[in-house]
């Protein structure tokens, strides 16, 4: 009967089918997706923390409101993802608990820390560019709530990253030490975006099961140099220059070759080690516990309501 099962689950993903959460699936398929979309949801709440560092320092009027949008926006993909995780049979507080305990990851790029206002460019820019290009594959994701959920994410994702190029190309037009700054911003924040992409394909423990059932679209490799063929002609467009020597346009393969990455910084970083670690995870978790009222008031309120006390 399971050897059925897998024959017409399998049959369903080749026939491009979306699985749904009432569907069969395998053991090892929803175990993927609980790591692999609650590492997503993870991501965007932990990536609050970096831009949220300059929402009282924000420049102008503009700009405050703005950062404040897109750090909202990103506390939105966070529930919707964690919803999607929850279709799959795990509920939030086991979620957070990964989190919280190291069990779970989240995107590497969120443990660099944010020096100046050029940071908030970059991420967008950056971060939210190598985000795009990630998601705009897993909207054809196999799994149905999650390709939904991300669907959603692409169509915000695209104005935060025009936010954070519309900050560099300012900065890159601007008096010579915002140029600088913009440069700078540039440099730091350049291999750790490449880094998001996760390790080589040769390398990824995960990518093989990944691409068998839909789940990745794309691989790991293909996906960065999408990004490095983008990103490259956007930076010369407001004058500022990637920071890899390497970096040359072969016209064979109509893709630029690029330098390779410190795959030593990459695992450090992911096995907690990098400059904002603890600093995230502590932040995470002292929040969580302030706002624990807060969820007790909102069960005990929708409790009351679905006793049908409090509707009227
Ligand atoms: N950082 O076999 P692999 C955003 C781990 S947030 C940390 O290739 P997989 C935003 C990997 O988890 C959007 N860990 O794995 C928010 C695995 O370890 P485990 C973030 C990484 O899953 C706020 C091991 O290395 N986007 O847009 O096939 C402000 C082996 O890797 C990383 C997503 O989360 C990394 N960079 O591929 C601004 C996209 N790379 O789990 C913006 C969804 C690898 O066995 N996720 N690892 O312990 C994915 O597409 C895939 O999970 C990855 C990795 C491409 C990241």
């Amino acid at each position: 009967m399971s050897a059925d099962n897998e024959i017409i689950f399998q049959e369903k993903i080749d026939a491009g089918l979306k699985i749904e959460p009432k569907d069969w699936m395998p053991d090892k398929y929803r175990k993927h997706l609980i790591r692999q979309i609650s590492q997503h949801a993870h991501s965007e709440i932990i990536g609050m923390q970096p831009e949220g560092n300059w929402i009282t320092r924000a420049p102008t009027l503009r700009a405050k409101m703005v950062l404040i949008a897109k750090v909202q926006d990103e506390a939105g993909h966070g529930l919707y993802l964690y919803s999607a995780t929850e279709t799959l049979g795990i509920t939030r507080n086991e979620l957070i608990q990964q989190l919280q305990t190291g069990k779970a990851k989240y995107s590497s790029i969120f443990n660099y820390p944010t020096l100046s206002w050029a940071d908030m460019g970059a991420i967008g820019w950056l971060v939210d560019g190598a985000a795009i290009v990630n998601q705009q594959s897993l909207r054809r994701t196999s799994y149905g709530p999650y390709s939904r959920a991300m669907v959603r994410i692409c169509k915000e994702e695209s104005f935060h990253q025009r936010q954070g190029y519309e900050i560099m190309s300012k900065m890159s037009n601007g008096t010579p030490e915002q140029q600088e700054m913009a440069q700078d911003a540039l440099n730091r924040w350049w291999w750790p975006s490449l880094m998001m992409f996760g390790p080589h394909d040769s390398e990824s423990a995960h990518t093989s099961n990944a691409m068998k059932w839909k789940i990745k679209r794309e691989t790991n490799d293909d996906l960065r140099q999408l990004f490095v063929d983008r990103t490259v002609k956007q930076a010369d467009l407001i004058g500022l220059e990637i920071p890899d020597p390497k970096l040359k346009w072969n016209p064979e393969t109509k893709h630029y070759i690029f330098g390779e990455i410190d795959w030593d910084e990459f695992w450090e970083v992911v096995n907690g080690n990098g400059f904002c670690n603890k600093e995230r995870i502590n932040n995470h978790i002292n929040s969580h516990e302030e706002g624990q009222w807060v969820r007790e008031a909102a069960l005990a309120y929708s409790e009351k309501t679905q006793n049908g006390v409090g509707n009227e």
